[in-house]
């Protein structure tokens, strides 16, 4: 997977990307990054990449010719077109799905915005999709496509340790996934529950999808009218939550 990001702030881009897990994806050759600098691709002496709405109004709108020439630069060393992802509130709110989806490209181009706005010629020109990463507004596109290739990087074979984590948890059935624990037994007088100390693997099997389907009723109710759940799950959540069907 190779993602080109244009944007005004590569550093920021880089830097979150170049950290954790994806940094180690990265030094593994698993995935690849690169920033391209819109602000390299003006031609004014100012090196301006923005100016006022026509029609007037708050803000700055980014020009269309600097971004056009970050997104040909980049097109020049690809031999068919990309799929290029624009980062706006504006956009289809983004999900599991949405990342398995685009985690099957073997490019991917995300475009940052800035300011007030894109001159939309440019994104008629290029842009084949308007995603944005939930109902709140953001100064810019580069946290957006960090979350996005965050995302899509964890389901690139071999980014994470173990294969089994990225199918396991939430989401992957419109469930939220169980709690966990780890060493010590008890910590300032809190046990861990028993069951996972019992060795007992259905058990601990049984336990671990009640909490899933208690915790999905409690933060995501609707998640849960999406989720497949058999009659034992049902006749659970029946006895153990006060939700009417
Ligand atoms: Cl993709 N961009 C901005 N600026 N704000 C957002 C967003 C994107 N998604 C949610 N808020």
């Amino acid at each position: 997977m190779k993602f080109y990001c244009l944007t005004l702030f590569p550093e920021m881009v880089r830097n979150g990307m170049h950290t954790s897990i994806t940094g180690r994806a990265m030094e593994k050759g698993l995935i690849e990054l690169e920033t391209v600098n819109i602000r390299d691709f003006t031609t004014n002496k100012h090196l301006k990449v923005d100016d006022y709405p026509y029609g007037g109004g708050a803000g700055l709108v980014m020009q269309a010719e600097p971004v056009y020439k970050a997104y040909e630069s980049v097109c020049a060393k690809l031999t068919k077109k990309p799929r290029v992802v624009f980062l706006t509130p504006c956009g289809k709110t983004f999900h599991q799905k949405m990342a398995k989806e685009l985690a099957q490209e073997e490019e991917l181009i995300f475009l940052c915005g800035h300011y007030e706005g894109v001159d939309e010629r440019v994104l008629e020109m290029i842009v084949t999709d308007n995603v944005s990463i939930g109902d709140y507004v953001l100064t810019g596109g580069e946290l957006p496509a960090m979350v996005m290739m965050d995302c899509i990087s964890r389901l690139v074979p071999g980014v994470l340790g173990n294969d089994v984590s990225a199918d396991t948890e939430s989401f992957q059935e419109n469930l939220l996934e169980y709690p966990q624990y780890t060493r010590p037994e008890e910590f300032m007088g809190q046990k861990v529950p028993e069951v996972l100390l019992s060795g007992h693997h259905a058990n601990v099997e049984k336990w671990r999808r009640e909490q899933s389907l208690l915790r999905t009723a409690k933060y995501r109710p609707d998640l849960l009218e999406k989720a497949e759940l058999c009659a034992k799950d049902l006749q659970f959540l029946q006895n153990n939550t006060c939700k009417q069907e």
